[in-house]
């Protein structure tokens, strides 16, 4: 007897086991099953609170040199154990861990690469702010059957074959894309079903809302700071509309609510540390969120490419990123374009009447 409701097993059954396509093999549904789990136990660790003593530093830092919460090292521990045991995966990478995790003896390895940020946003933890985790599933080739390396994961997001983040806010939310539209799952906690409440789910074209770190604006390249200044000027300036801003230093709460109701979300190309192109990483941070936006409509860019079309070069490697609402990211993107091409007009704020004003602050 069904009652009505579509779990996330119904959900992945009815989508990938009864109706295989060529680039869909068996198995996926039964590994983002596992994926769920690790969600689940997660999210019952984090409700805890400071009682679960999991709490502060775990005194590490990660393969970028940021300290490490201990709840980033149980959560990350976490995905291992849900994750490794059940055939289907050849490996994992993960943000807390430098290299490639093979699956080894005493289980066997199948023909999934999953990659991860097991707790996005953890500054947020001692505060009992919102936080999530990040996933992504590439499939290797099925002629590779030895232990997976860097060069197997190094692929371009538009290569996955399934994507999606759970926030853990008031209730826990599990968002996924398997190639045909984004859709959200709440937990129903007393009986630990995943249950489908927003399906296919659509990012507004236009918005009125953007999400930056606005402490960063001195590093910010001339675009950004256009698009910002035009933003904040409002209805008195050129686009003649009062804008709102938003900013939860967590990348899964920022992209949850792009995708309930539209906005921006920029974590552009800065000169504050040059020798990085961005601060988000693009295995498990940039990639698996570009494409449930784009699966919801929107769009995702680095300002000057698709970041589905970024070639990876490196496991930990960080991207610039630019994604939401299709018109305001089409026109960030043309910003950029004008901005290369020398063609950009000069602003009309006071702020930027100033020629230093519009020089990263190394050249100022
Ligand atoms: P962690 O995954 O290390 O917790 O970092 C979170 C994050 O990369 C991303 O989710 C946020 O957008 C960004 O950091 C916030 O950083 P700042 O507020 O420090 O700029």
């Amino acid at each position: 007897m069904q009652d009505g409701r579509t779990t996330l097993s119904k959900f992945l059954i009815d989508t990938l086991d009864r109706k295989p396509g060529p680039e869909v093999a068996s198995g996926l549904s039964a590994l983002l099953i596992d994926v769920a789990a690790s969600i689940k136990t997660i999210a019952a660790a984090l409700t805890r609170g400071a009682l679960g003593a999991q709490h502060g530093s775990a005194h590490s830092v990660n393969t970028h040199g940021e300290e490490q919460k201990k709840l980033d090292l149980v959560t990350n521990d976490i995905f291992l154990q849900h994750c490794e045991w059940d055939g289907l995966l050849a490996g994992m990478v993960s943000e807390e861990m430098e290299h490639v995790y093979a699956i080894a003896e005493p289980y066997p390895r199948g023909e999934y690469l999953l990659a991860f940020d097991p707790l996005d946003g953890s500054s947020n933890i001692d505060i009992n702010g919102v936080v999530g985790s990040i996933f992504s599933v590439l499939r290797r080739g099925c002629h590779q059957t030895g232990a997976p390396d860097d060069a197997s994961f190094l692929r371009p997001g538009r290569e996955q074959v399934a994507a999606g983040y759970a926030i853990y806010g008031p209730s826990t939310m599990l968002v996924l894309s398997v190639g045909n539209g984004t859709h959200g799952f709440t937990l129903e906690r007393d009986v630990g079903n995943f249950v489908l409440t927003h399906s296919d789910i659509r990012i507004p074209d236009d918005s009125c809302e953007f999400a930056i770190n606005v402490s960063n604006e001195r590093f910010w390249e001339p675009p950004v700071r256009r698009y910002v200044q035009e933003c904040k000027d409002g209805r008195t300036g050129c686009r003649a509309q009062d804008f709102n801003m938003r900013w939860i230093a967590s990348m899964v709460a920022e992209v949850h609510r792009i995708l309930m109701r539209g906005g921006v979300f920029m974590y552009p190309r800065d000169f504050k540390t040059p020798e990085m192109e961005g601060r988000l990483r693009l295995l498990y941070e940039a990639s698996p969120m570009s494409f449930l936006v784009e699966q919801a409509g929107g769009l995702s860019i680095t300002g000057r490419e698709r970041i589905l079309d970024v070639e990876p070069k490196a496991l930990h490697q960080r991207v610039p990123v630019i994604l939401g609402s299709r018109n305001e990211v089409a026109r960030i993107q043309r910003y950029h374009s004008e901005y290369d091409r020398g063609e950009d007009k000069p602003f009309t704020s006071p702020l930027f009447k100033e020629r230093s004003l519009f020089l990263p602050e190394t050249e100022a």
